[in-house]
């Protein structure tokens, strides 16, 4: 692509526009973005939970200073916004100016990997059946456009949307952390949970970076027919999947390896999960305390006590841990429904492939392991 746009002169934009609060799930597209919100003093950012919380505190913020709010989310997460969107912000229902900046994933003609495809495809039209007004950002023309959106969301009152094409913002790195403390990295902690594992097991694993790292240790060590499912979309439902799986199927284990921004998304789940109590399902989050599958952003609560959470909502045995040996114990327990919060290093490996079989090849690979 040949302009770009810096992630700071889109802030500026927006905040010229009187935009002074932003919420939002991150989203690689948008990491810029993201970052440049974390950085900047003055306005009013929170990272929520899911695309639909972030909708939820826009209305919020509407209320109570009458000023419209920035929602940023990808494409992939229309589906948890559009409910408070068209039952609550619409004109017809509340009418709440806000708007929406989504990242677009999987836009035709710009390759992408398979599970962007079909929603890059509808977003457009997606947004046309929602009634929703929406313009493509350009490089050269973004003030006036972000002007425009703000004015057009004010006018309805109800949602108008920006759409960013990968490649438009700027690269941005924030300035370095402070050196964390040795945990184990994520491809480690994915090692040792693998080694642990009896041939029978069957593997549900979240979306993003810990799915792709599984696969290629699974490659890397002579697996052919992956057989783990890979939840390359549907962001925060590996859990439920992995329950619907454990309840269908009582004799096998269920391992579900989950993220904790992937968890934190839909906490629900846990609550249904430790309602039904499927004993051979185990849960472990590897938690890094940021979405580092799209940039390293924040999660919505980097902080919050999962392993309590999973206790409080019924799991037979929840544990927090950082070590090989916590999680070899844990593998070894045998009652479930099971949950561990494992810390492990935030970063990845630059050069990580991704999957080279298909989602439904995936499927398949998955459906006859299970009938042996
Ligand atoms: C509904 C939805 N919103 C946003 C995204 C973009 N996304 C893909 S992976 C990811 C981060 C996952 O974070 P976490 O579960 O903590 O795992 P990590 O990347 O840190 O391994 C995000 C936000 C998505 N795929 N789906």
């Amino acid at each position: 692509m040949a302009a770009q746009l810096a992630a700071a002169d889109l802030l500026v934009a927006f905040q010229d526009s009187g935009i002074q609060a932003f919420y939002g799930v991150p989203d690689s597209t948008l990491s810029s973005f993201g970052f440049c919100l974390q950085d900047g003093a003055g306005s009013d950012h929170v990272i929520a939970a899911n695309e639909g919380n972030a909708v939820g505190l826009a209305i919020g913020h509407y209320l109570g200073t009458r000023q419209p709010a920035l929602v940023y989310l990808q494409n992939s997460g229309l589906g948890n916004a559009i409910n408070p969107l068209v039952s609550l912000a619409d004109p017809q229902i509340l009418g709440i100016p806000v708007v929406l900046l989504i990242g677009w994933r999987g836009r035709p003609e710009v390759p992408d990997e398979p599970q962007h495809l079909v929603q890059g495809a509808v977003t457009e039209e997606l947004l046309r059946t929602l009634g929703i007004p929406f313009d493509v950002l350009s490089p050269g023309a973004a003030p006036d456009q972000i002007r425009q959106a703000v004015e057009q969301a004010k006018r309805r009152p109800g949602p108008a949307a920006l759409l960013v094409p990968p490649g438009l913002l700027e690269n941005y790195s924030p300035p370095a952390g402070p050196d964390e403390q040795p945990l184990m990295s994520r491809e480690e902690a994915i090692k040792v949970i693998i080694s642990q594992l009896q041939p029978s097991d069957a593997v549900i694993a979240t979306t993003g970076k810990i799915s792709r790292e599984l696969y290629e240790y699974r490659r890397a060590t002579g697996h052919q027919n992956i057989r783990d499912l890979l939840v390359v979309g549907g962001m925060g439902h590996a859990s439920s999947i992995a329950q619907g799986l454990a309840l269908a199927r009582p004799a096998r284990r269920v391992i579900c390896l989950d993220g904790d921004g992937a968890a934190l998304m839909h906490l629900g789940a846990l609550a249904s999960i430790g309602a039904t109590g499927p004993a051979n399902l185990f849960q472990i989050v590897l938690n890094n305390g940021v979405h580092e599958s799209v940039g390293g952003q924040p999660t919505a609560h980097p902080l919050a006590d999962l392993a309590a959470i999973a206790r409080d909502c019924g799991y037979q045995a929840s544990a927090n841990a950082t070590t090989a040996a916590a999680v070899k114990s844990f593998l070894a327990g045998a009652a479930g429904p099971a949950f561990l919060n494992l810390q492990v290093r935030s970063g990845s490996r630059p050069d990580l492939s991704r999957p080279s079989h298909t989602p439904a090849q995936n499927k398949q690979n998955l459906v006859e392991f299970l009938q042996e």
